[in-house]
């Protein structure tokens, strides 16, 4: 792609998230959810493939996520199937990026993409290859979580019943959560 077309793209992308965001200011937000850090909204029907933008107002960050229910997978096939739409596992980084999950996800656990298969002990996020931090542990895990239970935990869910993540079998079915970068958050 040329250095131009790149910048047209980019300053499109740029204009319709503009568009989006007043439009959704104008019309319906869905419903925003409040959380100790701002509020964070859930626009329908603006990222493609069924996924659903968010937009956390406190630092302006913009997500594309799809919550996929009733047909369970292992963690590896989770992941296989975000990324047959250009998407990851999602990441749960802040309470408010787990407020919109809580509000997702109706059905007992769903995969997100954070795990340790790798390094026992060492979270990766699918998305970024970041690392789980200690904030980000203390934040978002339910009590006494990530515990390697038998020595056989490491992929992380959302369970409905903590309202919080979970390391467990990464062999278990679940129902996941894909995540698609927005243009805007892409070089
Ligand atoms: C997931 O399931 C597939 C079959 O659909 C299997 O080949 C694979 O080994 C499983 N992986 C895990 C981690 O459970
Ligand atoms: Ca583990
Ligand atoms: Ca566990």
């Amino acid at each position: 792609m040329t250095k131009r077309l790149r910048n047209v793209l980019k300053l499109s992308t740029f204009l319709s998230l503009w568009i989006v965001l007043i439009r959704g200011t104008l019309c319906a937000w869905g419903t925003p959810v409040q959380s100790a850090e701002g509020y964070l909204y859930l626009v329908s029907e603006v990222c493609d493939d069924g996924f659903q933008i968010i937009e956390a107002r406190s630092s302006g960050e913009l997500a594309c996520l799809r919550y996929f229910q009733g047909n369970q997978k292992n963690y590896t096939d989770a992941t296989l199937s975000c990324s047959s739409f250009g998407a990851y596992l999602a990441s749960v980084r802040t309470t408010e990026k787990l407020q919109v999950v809580k509000n997702l996800v109706t059905d007992s656990n769903a995969w997100i993409g954070l795990d340790d298969m790798v390094t026992e002990g060492l979270f990766v996020w699918s998305i970024d290859g970041g690392t789980l931090t200690d904030q980000q542990l203390v934040d978002n895990f339910a009590d006494m979580e990530p515990n390697d239970e038998n020595g056989f935990e490491d992929c992380v869910e959302f369970t409905v019943k903590f309202q919080s993540l979970n390391d467990n079998s990464c062999y278990r079915l679940a129902d996941y959560i894909c995540e698609k970068k927005t243009l805007a958050l892409e070089n």
